[in-house]
């Protein structure tokens, strides 16, 4: 019998990782230095969530998801002043590195073999102009202590991290915001129902019973950081269920901002879901060279929102 599964229930019933007391640290120390600064922190969600099939997991169940949402979105959030949280899927687009990632633009390509003798790799002319930038960024963020990177794997790491890092950005108050990017699996298979060793194949089929990953935004929203601006992510590919769906997760939860986009048009359109609102944000498409990410738009819209909120009160 499959299980509805509350938050409570979920948080109580299943074993936390391994790493979650040393990351949930790291966040509480970065979180403190930065409110201290008085600087606004947004934790940034990215990439998609596995469901391992066995407890030694060789086979699991994974999404589309690259993380090139996040990974850009951060990019444009340090630039405009944030602190960043980036909580990603470990190996998915990270920021600023993603630019010479392996299979587009691999970095190698942008090295010189050097002469016989000699022992400094250069960076081809060619490439300096756009390595330039992107290096001076990284470094600045690195420098000055504003990126902190929480990686997960599985649907239940994710879980558990959301509620720690969403609890220990609390004292941010109005200054913290939730960007969730992370296209998180809607089904997973717990612990105690999980082989402890490889599903044998044996020329048998398999069937796969998974149950519903519980719903944590309310508890996000009312309870773990009740204070934050919360922005969310609705991923649709019928445009019809696009606003409908967005604008029910708006009821249910009663964060500030759903994005919407479906699959296919995602990299040059999406909508601002707002209670009474909606904002379409669409680029030409496909995308102008040299890149116009909407990433860069979406940053800017979501931070005027930010700061108007925060100095409502
Ligand atoms: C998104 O909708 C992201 O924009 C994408 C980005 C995952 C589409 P990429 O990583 O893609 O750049 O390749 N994220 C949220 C997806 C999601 O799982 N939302 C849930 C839902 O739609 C719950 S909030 O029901």
């Amino acid at each position: 019998m499959s299980r509805a599964w509350t938050a409570e229930a979920f948080y109580t019933q299943l074993e936390e990782p391994p790493a979650l007391a040393e990351h949930t640290q790291h966040v509480r120390e970065f979180v403190a230095r930065q409110g201290a600064e008085g600087r606004k922190v947004v934790l940034v969600t990215s990439g998609g969530t596995t469901v391992p099939l066995e407890k030694n997991v060789v086979r699991f169940l994974d999404n589309f998801s690259a993380g090139t949402r996040g990974a850009a979105s951060a990019e444009y959030f340090l630039e405009a002043g944030y602190a960043v949280i980036f909580m990603s899927r470990q190996f998915s687009q990270f920021p600023f590195t993603r630019w010479y990632s392996h299979t587009t633009n691999p970095l190698f390509d942008l090295l010189e073999e050097p002469a016989e003798g000699e022992e400094r790799v250069r960076v081809s002319q060619d490439h300096v102009k756009g390595l330039l930038p992107i290096l001076h960024s990284y470094h600045e963020a690195k420098r000055r202590g504003r990126l902190l990177t929480v990686p997960f794997v599985t649907v239940i790491e994710y879980l558990f991290l959301l509620k720690n890092v969403s609890e220990a950005m609390a004292p941010l108050g109005r200054h913290g915001m939730h960007y969730l990017a992370a296209a998180v699996s809607d089904f997973f298979v717990p612990t105690d129902k999980l082989s402890e060793h490889k599903i044998q194949s044996d020329n048998q089929s398999l069937t796969l019973q998974l149950e519903p990953v519980p719903k944590v935004l309310g508890a996000l929203v009312d309870s773990w950081a009740p204070d934050a601006y919360v922005v969310s992510f609705k991923l649709e590919t019928d445009d019809k269920m696009l606003i409908p769906k967005a604008e029910r997760s708006l009821r249910n939860y009663g964060h500030h901002l759903v994005i919407g986009n479906l699959l296919q048009r995602r990299k040059y359109e999406i909508v601002l879901v707002e209670p009474h609102d909606h904002t379409w944000i669409r680029l030409p498409s496909p995308p102008a060279a040299p890149p116009h990410e909407i990433e860069r738009d979406i940053v800017a819209a979501i931070a005027e929102r930010h700061q108007a909120w925060i100095a409502s009160v």
